[in-house]
């Protein structure tokens, strides 16, 4: 296989519409810095690029939170974003943004090319209007009552409160949000890209020729989306900001932000290139360039379907991989920026790196943690003490312990200097040693290759293991002893000498081989622990050049001879208080935020719930216990003296059971006959206020309280089993 010729890496642009957590930087950017480092230090021309995303509804209405203007919030986020990236040393070689003219030519030149040459569709469609405030209303504009869950804040496209994607014309009882009235239907016309018409190209591309090196999960959403039947979509808006739809008849309009954003792509690298002198052509255009896209989940589609689409029909190049992640979720919950459930970058560094003892270390810590839990197949969860855990236990007592102990017996046991290797008495752990580090290398490049960046690092951090191993083994400290008797000024005899001489041979090249693998865990860490590296090198008096990859394997890194610096600690411990004090800003900073909106918190309101923790596990003969049904609901009545209690005959097909059921508080009798439920048939028969109730139904509870029924799709015969 022949190596590209250059890379080009990017990471998803973030909104600028607020300040980002933790699990987007688990997602999208730390793999992306990872990889990006781990290019150029294997001396590869890379362009690694950002920026923030500037355009969308996201951004009027977080000004309109806010009290302030559109341009005013992207001023701040940007802003604010690129110092956090910074802070927490993503390597872009620029963080760029959309709002800057030259991303506004170069996605309008985009359009143009692709309009004229007829690969977009005009469409006349109906939309929502709002008549008092003279605008057609995006989707989030439109509030209203949610056809699937009967919530009345479910929004234009997505009602919060079930989850469920919804098209504006799917709510009940609409409403502008802008004026608070109904609004009216006006005919407006849009450009779509016509998914559908390149359906062939789609399902071969990733569907065949990515089927392999793609990651399962990103193939299966593409494959679901492709069946599911591949529609045109509107790259336009009626909005007033973003993009102007650069033609005559695009007037009031702009460009869809999901068009625009991925362009910023190419904009950032035009931007880098006009700062470099260097062409960006060949970034875009040349098939011997590997372009990555490092995404979250959510933004699958649009990287692997929609922009890869556009590419094509522009001439452009294709991404070789899209290696998405998966959520992370904290302590036990969904991370949300709404409920304020979250870990933000910001507060990260104002509580660890800019602090007394924090610095640098503290930005190696989480990048070490985040990259430990990547959500790389699954998702997966911060836990504080599995954050204290991983710093501890691993950096410090693993990895940090090994540099220093090679240091500080380094010092004490060969004057500061790199001693001397006596090949001619290397034994087979010497030998084992040197293998293993040899083998890493190989082991952590072909990882790193592959976008598994987890067990790259885990690799990383076992190399370290294996050198306390060897140090415990050889034990230099006990050697040393052989040589310098415990009685000073104490004659040695003659006789001793070659014992001596042969110990003092042990110490030197056991330390020798510590030095040299601890340059070489310098290299390998270089790409997850950029400032570890940093600190190591200078212990090591040693210049930027010694973290080539080229020099990993290595064991002539460090020449005899050279002296070395003082150790320095590389990680500091992570004490139980500081997790303790992080778990109650996240547990007190829910609760402010529930309070003033729920004074007296009743179910169907607005409690948010935490999710439920996970039950322990079963085996299928528990759960073939359970006897499950689809029943009918043929008549329901409130229970006397019992506000929270229906009385329902239920038809299971075969008999119709009476069940009393908790419910009441969230539905009334009337609307709920005729509804499918799920039955437990074989729970053993309970008397609720003189009534015996002879089977129970199940409901599902959102994180608001709220009740749901879990039917079928579609009407199905009472007494069908579910299983
Ligand atoms: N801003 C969505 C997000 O932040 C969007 C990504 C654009 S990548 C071109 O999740
Ligand atoms: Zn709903």
């Amino acid at each position: 296989m022949t190596l590209p010729k250059r890379y080009l890496i990017t990471s998803a642009l973030p909104y600028a519409n607020g300040l980002k957590h933790v699990g987007h930087l688990a997602g999208a950017y730390i793999p992306a810095d990872i990889y990006a480092r781990y290019l150029r230090a294997q001396k590869r021309e890379v362009v690694f690029v950002c920026g923030s995303d500037e355009h969308g509804t996201a951004i009027p209405i977080q000004a309109t939170k806010e009290g302030t203007t559109p341009r005013a919030i992207i001023d701040k986020y940007h802003e604010a974003m690129r110092q956090d990236f910074e802070d927490l040393g993503m390597s872009f070689d620029i963080y760029h943004r959309t709002s800057d003219p030259l991303h506004h030519e170069t996605a309008q030149e985009f359009f143009t090319y692709l309009n004229d040459r007829n690969e977009l569709e005009v469409k006349e469609t109906e939309q929502y209007y709002d008549e008092e405030a003279n605008s057609f209303l995006a989707d989030r504009y439109i509030k209203g009552t949610c056809p699937n869950c009967g919530s009345d804040r479910a929004f234009g496209d997505q009602c919060e409160t079930c989850g469920r994607t919804l098209s504006p014309d799917e709510l009940i009882n609409p409403v502008s949000t802008l004026s608070g009235k109904t609004p009216v239907k006006r005919k407006t016309s849009h450009w779509y890209l016509p998914l559908g018409k390149h359906e062939n190209f789609l399902r071969k591309w990733i569907l065949e020729q990515h089927r392999d090196d793609w990651r399962p999960t990103v193939v299966g959403q593409c494959k679901s989306w492709i069946e599911g039947g591949l529609q045109s979509r509107a790259v336009t808006r009626d909005l007033d900001w973003g993009i102007k739809v650069p033609l005559p008849e695009g007037a009031g309009k702009v460009l869809y932000v999901w068009f625009d954003a991925p362009i910023g792509y190419i904009s950032a690298t035009r931007q880098w290139a006009l700062d470099h002198k260097k062409d960006w052509k060949p970034y875009w255009y040349e098939k011997d360039t590997k372009l990555v896209h490092f995404i979250g989940k959510d933004n699958i589609v649009f990287h692997c379907i929609i922009f890869p689409l556009m590419l094509k029909l522009h001439g452009n190049i294709l991404p070789e991989n899209v290696p998405a992640n998966e959520f992370l979720n904290l302590e036990g919950d969904k991370m949300s920026t709404s409920r304020n459930w979250k870990l933000d970058m910001r507060d990260y560094i104002n509580d660890f790196v800019k602090t007394e003892n924090g610095g640098t270390q503290c930005v190696d810590m989480l990048r070490y943690y985040l990259t430990q839990i990547a959500p790389e197949t699954k998702d997966s969860e911060f836990m504080w003490k599995g954050f204290q855990d991983a710093v501890n236990s691993e950096l410090v007592s693993i990895f940090g312990n090994f540099i220093n102990r090679t240091w500080v017996l380094m010092h004490k046991l060969c004057g500061g200097k790199v001693p001397r290797l006596h090949e001619e008495i290397l034994n087979e752990t010497d030998k084992a040693l040197i293998t293993d580090i040899q083998l890493a290398k190989i082991k952590i490049e072909g990882l790193l290759e592959e976008y598994k960046f987890r067990e790259a690092l885990f690799e990383v951090i076992d190399l370290s293991r294996k050198g306390n191993q060897y140090l415990q083994k050889n034990e230099p400290w006990i050697l040393a002893k052989k040589i310098s008797p415990n009685r000073p000024g104490e004659e040695v005899s003659a006789a001793d000498l070659p014992a001596q001489e042969a110990a003092q041979k042990r110490i030197d090249n056991t330390m020798h081989l510590c030095l040299q693998l601890s340059a070489n865990l310098a290299i390998l860490v270089n790409p997850f622990l950029p400032f570890t590296a940093r600190k190591m090198m200078h212990m090591m008096k040693v210049v930027d050049k010694m973290l080539d990859w080229e020099n990993a394997g290595n064991i002539k890194l460090l020449s005899v001879g050279y002296s070395l610096r003082e150790p320095q600690l590389l990680f500091r411990k992570i004490e139980d208080s500081e997790t303790e004090a992080q778990i109650e800003k996240l547990k007190s900073g829910l609760k402010k935020m529930e309070e003033p909106k729920n004074p007296a918190p009743q179910a169907g309101g607005e409690e948010i719930k935490k999710e439920t923790p996970a039950k322990p596990g079963i085996q299928f003969d528990d759960f073939a216990k359970i006897d499950l049904k689809v029943g009918t609901i043929v008549a329901a009545e409130k229970v006397e003296k019992a506000d929270k209690l229906l009385k329902l005959s239920v038809d299971l097909g075969t008999e119709t059971r009476t069940i009393v059921s908790g419910i009441a508080l969230h539905f009334q009798p009337e609307e709920i006959v005729g509804r499918q439920v799920t039955v437990v048939t074989n729970l053993a028969p309970r008397k609720m206020r003189g009534i015996e109730s002879n089977g129970m139904i199940l409901m599902a509870e959102d994180k608001a309280g709220k009740l749901h029924f879990i039917q079928p799709g579609t009407a199905i015969d009472p007494g069908s089993s579910v299983s």
